[in-house]
């Protein structure tokens, strides 16, 4: 496994690459353009800016997270084979600086959904949290969006691109029609227009999934389980159609069994890209982030990190969300010490995981 890190950039990261670079074990970073508005064409010189800044501080970049889907693709408009048009060009852009693996979601609206972006714990750090009875109760989405961008600590959120807040009234509007079937057929036809690029690219597709892994404000989603993910592969059938498999999105809901589907998924060579975080779940549906330790949260990560050992698993890794800790002035979930203590704890599975086979086979 190639153990990445992801940044934001140097105009929106609290954490330079120098300090990405002490990380013990890290292979690169994960990053993106984040100033060109969804649905337009990474224009080359950006791309190129990116990666010399990056591979100037020694650090690698295969991976790209995200290049994010136009909401007109995802609700079949007719617009959408421009975008789709401009998706291509931009891969395109990506493989010439020898991006490898490109990350993206089929989210509807938003990408991710939080109710606390630094929820006080008892160890007095903070962390990402969701409140099931605080979203149950919430009728109007627009105020969430208000919420969330007062709690972000002065950073841009990503996935939450206010060109497409600004419209939240107009889409939520335009996916009242929009169930899980036709979301699906959508997501078909873009993966059956992208991915004969992506073979001829070499640039591997990686859907995250939805997080949290259910419906809410009615949209639909359809990421959220192994059933799911089985049918998507089956959307376009080529190896470059594949996963980023994040534990903590998945692993929100109990149903899923988080290794079960790295052996399964992995296995079949579908899984490019991991996110691996703990998560721990409460017994009123809620969520809340927690370091990356087994015992901190309700995923066993020796688990996780055994599958992955097992089925051979050779793509990319990273810690995903961290605590905030030690006082740090950072994004919320994406600040440097937590995810550096996750990656030495990832690190230390993995090590012990191979080393324990050979002693095992003495
Ligand atoms: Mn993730």
């Amino acid at each position: 496994m190639k153990m990445t890190f992801r940044w934001y950039g140097a105009k929106d990261d609290s954490i330079p690459l120098q300090y990405i670079r002490q990380i013990p074990g890290i292979g690169g970073v994960v990053s993106a353009v984040y100033d060109v508005p969804v649905g337009e064409v990474w224009p080359r010189e950006r791309v190129r800016g990116l990666k010399n800044e990056v591979e100037g501080s020694g650090l690698g970049l295969e991976v790209i997270e995200s290049v994010n889907v136009h909401e007109d693709i995802k609700l079949a408009a007719p617009a959408r084979d421009r975008y789709i048009e401009n998706y291509i060009k931009t891969l395109k852009n990506l493989a010439e600086i020898g991006i490898k693996c490109v990350c993206y979601n089929f989210m509807p609206v938003f990408d991710w959904t939080r109710t606390d972006l630094f929820k006080p714990l008892k160890d007095g750090s903070s962390a990402m949290f969701y409140d099931k009875r605080v979203i149950d109760k919430i009728t109007d989405p627009s105020k969430m969006v208000r919420a969330m961008r007062r709690g972000s600590n002065g950073f841009s959120l990503p996935g939450w691109e206010p060109e497409r807040l600004n419209r939240v009234g107009e889409l939520f509007q335009a996916y009242q029609t929009v169930d899980e079937e036709g979301l699906r057929a959508a997501l078909g036809y873009f993966l059956k227009a992208v991915i004969p690029y992506c073979e001829r690219y070499d640039i591997k597709m990686a859907i995250h999934p939805d997080d949290p892994p259910w419906r809410i404000f009615g949209l639909p989603r359809i990421v959220k389980d192994e059933r799911d993910i089985a049918l998507l592969l089956e959307l376009a059938d080529s190896p470059y159609n594949g996963v980023t498999l994040c534990s903590g999105s998945l692993g929100a809901s109990p149903a899923n069994d988080i290794p079960a589907m790295i052996r399964k998924f992995g296995k079949a060579g579908r899984i490019h890209f991991a996110h691996v975080r703990n998560v721990l779940r409460q017994d009123d549906g809620s969520l809340c982030e927690t370091s990356h330790l087994s015992s901190d949260g309700s995923l066993d990560l020796y688990d996780i990190m055994k599958a992955y050992h097992d089925v051979g698993f050779d793509g990319y890794m990273r810690p995903d969300h961290g605590r905030n800790i030690w006082d740090e002035k950072c994004r919320p979930g994406y600040g440097l010490y937590d995810r550096a203590l996750g990656i030495a704890y990832l690190n230390g599975l993995d090590e012990a995981i191979k080393k324990g086979e050979k002693s095992d086979v003495i």
